[in-house]
């Protein structure tokens, strides 16, 4: 990989550490998958895919190499979160820990996803990619404070559509980000919750499939790299966001990288948003 010293490499930045960060990376290879994949990885090819981006948010007028992150490896057990914190999954199973990861009671969490699916299958065989929000509906987390963005028709059932609706889910289509855009979907709902933390759930196969070869669940019609960033720096930017996953990204299937950048871009941008926090 050719060498500039006026442009450093976002891999290297995270690969460098720094000893005052403002954000905590931690891969969280959890693979138990409905299909089977090699989840597992995706973190490893996460961190690769970041030596082909570079540290400049010309949008915003950033540049991330000011400010320090730290690299925490590798673990299923999800270490205490002592500051904006990105976990590289891993399968969705990762959000239902990374929520309980907080350490507070489920009724003072918010929880955004980004996302085709519901997530909300049934969970007669424990927990696995496909039911992570069903999960956490049962354990308390009240359906009001969920918001899911990105939800597609013909990839979920309407049967899990009705477990939503029941639920006082608040639910945003893919069509509906299309045409009025990120922000007037976390606009519409966020300033109205009473919670003390909000986490954030980016599941990957919220892109179109033409974007993400690499997610089983991408479907056409799903989202624009532009509209993953967008939402990915203006959820880094809301105070109250403790911690966002990345999630479903399985490197076996991916096609000259184009998941993999597109899963380290979403961190870039969530980073960036993390900067320009008050
Ligand atoms: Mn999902």
């Amino acid at each position: 990989m050719h060498h500039d010293p006026y442009w450093p490499r976002a891999g290297a930045w995270l690969a460098k550490g720094s000893v005052s960060p403002i954000v905590a990376v931690q891969g969280v290879p959890l693979n138990n998958s409905i299909t089977p994949g090699r989840s597992d990885e995706a973190p490893t090819a996460i961190r690769g895919a970041l030596n082909y981006f570079g540290l400049g948010d010309v949008q915003h007028f950033t540049a991330l190499d000011q400010v320090g992150v730290i690299d925490q490896g590798d673990s299923l057990q999800i270490a205490p979160y002592q500051r904006p914190t990105i976990l590289l999954g891993g399968d969705n199973g990762v959000t239902y820990h990374g929520v309980h990861a907080l350490g507070i009671p489920l009724g003072r969490v918010g929880l955004i996803t980004l996302d085709a699916h519901f997530d909300l299958r049934h969970l007669e065989n424990g927990l696995n990619n496909g039911n992570p929000i069903r999960a956490l509906l049962k354990d308390g987390l009240p359906g009001p404070n969920i918001l899911q963005i990105g939800i597609q028709s013909f990839a979920n059932s309407s049967d899990y559509a009705m477990v939503a609706a029941d639920a006082g889910i608040h639910v945003i289509t893919a069509r509906e980000v299309h045409e009025a855009g990120v922000q007037a979907a976390l606009d519409g709902v966020v300033p109205n919750w009473d919670i003390d933390t909000i986490y954030v759930d980016l599941d990957i196969d919220a892109l179109d499939r033409a974007y993400c070869p690499g997610a089983p669940g991408a479907r056409p019609g799903g989202l624009t790299p532009w509209q993953v960033q967008d939402f990915a720096f203006a959820v880094g930017s809301m105070e109250k966001v403790q911690t966002m996953d990345i999630v479903e990204f399985d490197p076996h299937r991916d096609i000259n990288m184009v998941t993999a950048m597109a899963c380290a871009s979403a961190m870039l941008h969530f980073i960036s948003g993390v900067m320009s926090r008050s």
